[in-house]
């Protein structure tokens, strides 16, 4: 930790998604070069801890080379000077996989939350310099999954069950700040505390198509900022991909994902935190990540498409473009032409999307292939339309097909 007493200084990101691809391209390079400009920040601006605020993978099974770039990263970080490493897991993280290394993590002082025990004690941690000295208090909650947080009752209506959760949360909270309170005053009231979580608070921004999902059922979707305490002198958070404050709130932050996470966040910068605490006072500073990889989006009609993807070729540097094609000709005769303006340069189509075929029906052969440009609601919605289901039916149903999409999406196959 830093040798001027009283000051010291975090590194928040989230939201890395190792692992993850767009559209049929692997992002190793780029998680790689990532990785490699985190380490050197860090070193750089002396960082004391590093904190991850959860959806370190993309998948609940992430390929070896995402688990090698994530352990290769925690090696090298040890050459940093950076004392400790606290990560928890988000909605898109296997709390088991995480946690099954934890008792080797944690002799090289990197603490692993990946989901919540009976009592509040395991998620606080004490952070300590080399003097044993402690330094910061940190609050690690993961994403708080329905089953960790309510008991299921039978016969419940789906505004109790949203209540009971939103109560649950919350009280969590609560109950962790509590306790980190009276060990903070029975330690040193000028410790800073810092707190995680991996959730979607009211007024958050996202982006069409950059992979945030929905995390629970109805109006929970969103919760209210008020759910955290006070005491809280910063709070690190994950799961919106656009770096964003709380309610303008400078120290209570989404770091947002350090790379796009989709087309839709071309000309979107991207950062981690550089937080600096002196006592409880935190001052806060955002870090801009490099753009590792080009993205364009490019629309219109074919000559316009063809000459703006012209335009990106001058520059003979790798280019992933999505393209809209707002014309009426054949599709076929569309994609040869585009294919045939980029071959051979480094600009890669990755994309092409015809705006009136998105709008077919899904029955429609060529709107099949388009499968992936839907949302799942989307394609439910699409379900209901084909089967005439009254408007008043479909509140009920789109509930209940979201509380099924989140079992599935929750469901952890390495559980045992
Ligand atoms: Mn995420």
């Amino acid at each position: 930790m830093s040798d001027i007493e009283k000051t010291v200084t975090v590194l928040h990101t989230s939201d890395w998604h190792l692992g993850r691809m767009l559209y049929e391209k692997k992002r190793y390079d780029e998680h790689d070069a990532f990785l490699a400009w985190l380490l050197k920040q860090i070193r750089d601006y002396r960082v004391d801890v590093l904190v991850v605020a959860g959806d370190i993978f993309d998948t609940t099974t992430p390929s070896h080379r995402a688990q090698a770039q994530y352990y290769g990263f925690l090696r090298d970080l040890r050459q940093t000077g950076c004392a400790h490493v606290v990560l928890i897991a988000g909605n898109h993280d296997s709390p088991t996989f995480l946690e099954a290394p934890r008792g080797l993590l944690q002799s090289m002082n990197v603490h692993v939350v990946g989901s919540i025990s009976g009592s509040v004690e395991g998620e606080v941690l004490i952070l300590r310099d080399q003097n044993d000295r402690p330094r910061i208090i940190v609050g690690a909650v993961p994403f708080l999954r329905d089953r960790d947080i309510r008991l299921a009752q039978s016969g419940e209506t789906l505004q109790e069950k949203e209540e009971n959760l939103a109560r649950g949360i919350r009280n969590h909270y609560h109950n962790l700040c509590a306790y980190a309170n009276a060990l903070r005053e029975a330690i040193d009231a000028q410790l800073p505390f810092l707190v995680t979580g991996h959730l979607f608070t009211s007024g958050g921004e996202t982006i069409e198509g950059d992979g945030v999902r929905e995390l629970y059922i109805g109006s929970l979707a969103r919760l209210d900022r008020t759910i955290f305490p006070e005491s809280i002198d910063y709070l690190a958070l994950g799961h919106l991909h656009l770096a964003q404050t709380v309610g303008r709130n400078e120290t209570r932050r989404y770091s947002g994902s350090p790379l796009p996470m989709g087309f839709g966040e071309v000309g979107r910068e991207k950062s981690v935190s550089l937080v600096t605490f002196e006592g409880r006072s935190a001052k806060v500073e955002q870090l801009p990540v490099p753009v590792f990889q080009r993205l364009e989006r490019v629309a219109g009609e074919l000559g316009a498409i063809r000459e703006a993807l012209e335009r990106l070729k001058a520059f003979y540097e790798s280019v992933w473009v999505e393209v809209f094609y707002q014309g009426t000709e054949n599709a076929n005769t569309v994609s040869a032409a585009i294919d045939e303006t980029v071959a051979g340069s480094a600009v890669e189509v990755l994309r092409k999307r015809n705006l009136s075929m998105i709008e077919r029906s899904l029955s429609d052969y060529q709107a099949v292939k388009e499968l992936e440009e839907f949302s799942p609601e989307q394609v439910f919605e699409t379900r209901m339309d084909s089967a005439n289901t009254p408007p008043e039916r479909r509140e009920g149903l789109i509930a209940a097909y979201r509380e099924i999409l989140r079992q599935v999406m929750e469901s952890d196959r390495n559980a045992e």
